[in-house]
């Protein structure tokens, strides 16, 4: 079986608050269909793909919050994406909210495989903003409000001949993140993000230095693990709100091989070699000949800083 794989990172422009999912859902078609005309056996989607990034708006009733919600996947307006893709034989991933049977929820994202079959689920570990309007930001992000933690760990699935994970947005500036996922043999991690092109904190970081922190992140993680990582934003300014584009392919030399010229709906695609990953996993990144483990426990023995006595 090839291990090459022809990957397109579907990156999408801003999602209004008033767009429906059935018109975003057309838009995941057409780059859908130009990734049939490419031959892409994957196509990857951002976080929180269906809607606006809902959790920059403050909401205290929870019916109104639980409309961003998705209870089913696939549901009714994501069904005709499931279809398509099956009918040409390409596997997807995407994000999207997740409201559980018994009233959970989660920033979600899935991994769908050639036939349409949800092979893989993903629920976002590293939440990050605050869960109260903060007046002191220039915007919101409750994303703490409106989710819980993630409660599935970072998994990894077999598909089309490779070893497959996923991570949503903020993860990706975590080294945990993908140092989990590498300790299993992920060949290629695939992400969304949304990301603001302002601190909301910092007026000062703009999206040059947001682009910076998106690279140094992506590659690293990609390059000290020795996988591909494949990063899709939603870009462009939704309800005035701007937030970076900038997707990105990254081979398991951390070096950028594609990216998004636009803000827009925009597929970028790449032949990535599951088999590239070889050489580094088996030489500096030999996990086994190399980790010294009995020196990391503070990794998982303690979240906050702990400084050393004053002197
Ligand atoms: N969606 C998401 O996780 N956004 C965050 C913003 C954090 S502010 C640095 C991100 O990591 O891009």
């Amino acid at each position: 079986m090839s291990r090459m794989i022809r990957v397109g990172a579907a990156q999408m422009g801003p999602v209004q608050k008033a767009e429906s999912r059935q018109a975003v859902v057309r838009r995941m078609l057409d780059l859908l269909e130009q990734a049939k005309s490419h031959k892409c056996d994957l196509v990857v989607y951002p976080e929180l793909t269906l809607t606006t990034f809902f959790p920059r708006w403050f909401m205290t009733d929870q019916a109104e919050v639980d409309q961003w919600f998705e209870r089913d996947m696939p549901n009714e307006a994501t069904r005709p994406l499931f279809e398509k893709a099956a009918e040409h034989g390409i596997a997807f991933s995407f994000g999207y909210a997740e409201r559980t049977p018994d009233g959970h929820h989660f920033n979600t994202s899935i991994l769908v495989d050639r036939g349409g079959r949800v092979v893989g689920k993903y629920r976002k570990v590293h939440l990050p903003g605050h869960d109260e309007f903060d007046e002191s930001r220039a915007f919101q992000h409750l994303e703490k409000r409106y989710f819980e933690a993630g409660d599935l760990g970072f998994p990894v699935w077999r598909m089309l001949g490779g070893i497959f994970g996923m991570c949503i947005c903020n993860d990706r500036r975590w080294p945990e993140t993908y140092r989990v996922m590498g300790l299993q043999g992920v060949e290629m991690i695939v992400l969304g993000y949304n990301t603001p092109s302002v601190n909301s904190q910092r007026s000062e970081e703009g999206p040059e230095k947001r682009h910076f922190h998106n690279r140094l992140s992506v590659q690293a993680g990609a390059y000290q693990n020795s996988t591909w990582v494949v990063a899709v934003a939603k870009g462009g300014s939704e309800d005035g709100h701007p937030m970076i584009a900038g997707s990105i392919i990254v081979n398991p030399e951390g070096e950028i091989v594609a990216e998004a010229a636009t803000e827009g709906d925009e597929l970028i695609v790449h032949d990535c070699d599951l088999d590239a990953t070889k050489f580094g996993k088996e030489t500096i990144f030999d996990f086994k000949r190399h980790r010294r483990v009995e020196h990391y426990g503070r990794i998982t023995d303690q979240t906050g800083v702990t400084s050393p006595p004053d002197v």
